[in-house]
């Protein structure tokens, strides 16, 4: 089965979205999003001035080799970047895989370990009171898993605060904007939500929180520590993750569950965190970490050391790699939760595709291949918006993480 042809979509129905489609002399196609928020143009061109002309031609079948072609073959290996254009193409390869073989992606991969797919949704509010009102509301729709962000007092804004309850948009201008950070603030805060929550709220539901990359290790450890009364599923990105050691620091100090990893684009940047046991929850996901071939390799390490997977879900990954996730989440035996930001009708409408929420879960479908396709009409009446994420600094000027 000859690769005949593959095309990069640039469109933007609400946001940008970056997908491959690879087409084949046997009719049969696969689609792959190739998604890098605020950096979108560097994966077009990755994929169009180097691995396209390396890919006509090619056996779509050999998946690995093809992978491995591209990850060896280039030299340069690994960063997001490259990783995201070879999650694309992998993608795209298990969708026309699983499309030729009449199967929902799911089986080819092993078949179902679970009837169906814990998401978790985002609650947000300015202050606390308007995060519980978001959380009553996430409860009403069914959700059993909510991550909660509030508002700090004293900072004009925070991270995971929106102007709009379900669809969280983080690139949201065609410069950077900035925000302000105080850690003291924001430490002083963060545990009177979650007491706050539990009151309202009692111990059923699992409630998970961001720091997104805010900390260092002895201050998440006081965090960590000063929530374990509020039971929380998971503290994520409590620090930022390029010095892996520092995770020693902070499970030292505290049991709250950590999670980590939607930056990281290949296992090497999680080794330690897993074989050490410094998390309890790997957050890499499909289109940024070298696709499902890529993940599979991740997940089965995670599993020997109890690390469970809870990928990363927000709006900017696009709907082919939320179906693609699901197919992984349905089957990979080490699932611990999937992140769900829902997209908007315009997303959804131009990739038609087959999950469905029920519940405070997720369901892939049974159409063969990912379940996830393309509408390039529609997209063509997207054009692409340039879009950036935020930047952060410190309340005396000092450049800071977002
Ligand atoms: O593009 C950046 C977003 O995906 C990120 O800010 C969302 O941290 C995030 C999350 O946990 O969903
Ligand atoms: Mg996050």
């Amino acid at each position: 089965m000859k690769i005949t042809a593959a095309r990069v979509i640039v469109c933007s129905p609400g946001r940008n979205f970056v997908t491959l489609k690879i087409e084949t002399d046997q009719g049969l196609y696969g689609v792959g999003d190739a998604t890098l928020n605020g950096r979108e143009f560097s994966v077009v061109s990755y994929l169009n001035d180097h691995l396209i002309p390396c890919l006509i031609g090619r056996d779509a079948r050999q998946i690995e080799d093809i992978w491995q072609y591209f990850y060896r073959g280039a030299y340069w290996r690994r960063g997001p970047v490259g990783m995201t254009a070879l999650a694309a193409i992998d993608m795209a390869l298990w969708d026309i895989k699983a499309k030729a073989a009449g199967m929902p992606l799911y089986q080819l991969l092993g078949g179902r370990s679970r009837d169906k797919v814990l998401v978790y949704g985002h609650a947000n509010g300015k202050d606390i009171a308007e995060t519980v009102d978001a959380v009553a509301h996430y409860r009403d729709l069914g959700y059993q898993a909510i991550r909660a962000q509030s508002g700090v007092p004293g900072l004009a804004s925070t991270y995971g605060v929106s102007k709009d309850t379900l669809f969280y948009e983080p690139a949201d201008a065609d410069l950077p904007t900035e925000s302000l950070w105080s850690t003291s603030k924001y430490l002083n805060h963060v545990p009177k939500l979650f007491a706050e929550l539990r009151q309202q709220f009692g111990d059923e539901v699992h409630l998970l929180h961001d720091v997104h990359h805010r900390l260092t290790p002895i201050e998440a450890a006081r965090l960590g520590k000063e929530l374990e009364p509020f039971k929380l599923f998971w503290l994520e990105d409590a620090v930022p993750a390029e010095l892996q050691e520092g995770f020693r620091l902070i499970r030292q100090h505290t049991t709250t569950p950590l999670a980590v990893g939607e930056v990281f684009s290949s296992i090497h940047d999680c080794q330690h965190l897993i074989s050490e046991q410094l998390i309890d929850y790997i957050r890499t996901t499909i289109v940024h970490a070298g696709g499902v071939t890529h993940l599979r390799r991740i997940a089965a390490l995670a599993e020997l050391y109890h690390v469970k997977t809870g990928f990363h879900g927000a709006t900017d990954l696009s709907p082919v790699t939320m179906g693609t996730a699901l197919h992984f989440d349905t089957w990979v035996p080490n699932f611990g939760i999937q992140e769900y930001m829902r997209h908007t009708a315009q997303t959804d409408e131009v990739f038609p595709h087959d999950y469905q929420f029920k519940q405070g879960f997720l369901y892939c479908g049974e159409t063969p291949g990912h379940g996830v396709d393309i509408n390039e009409k529609l997209a063509a009446q997207y054009p692409y918006q340039r879009a950036y994420l935020p930047v952060n600094r410190l309340e005396d000027g000092t450049l800071f993480n977002w």
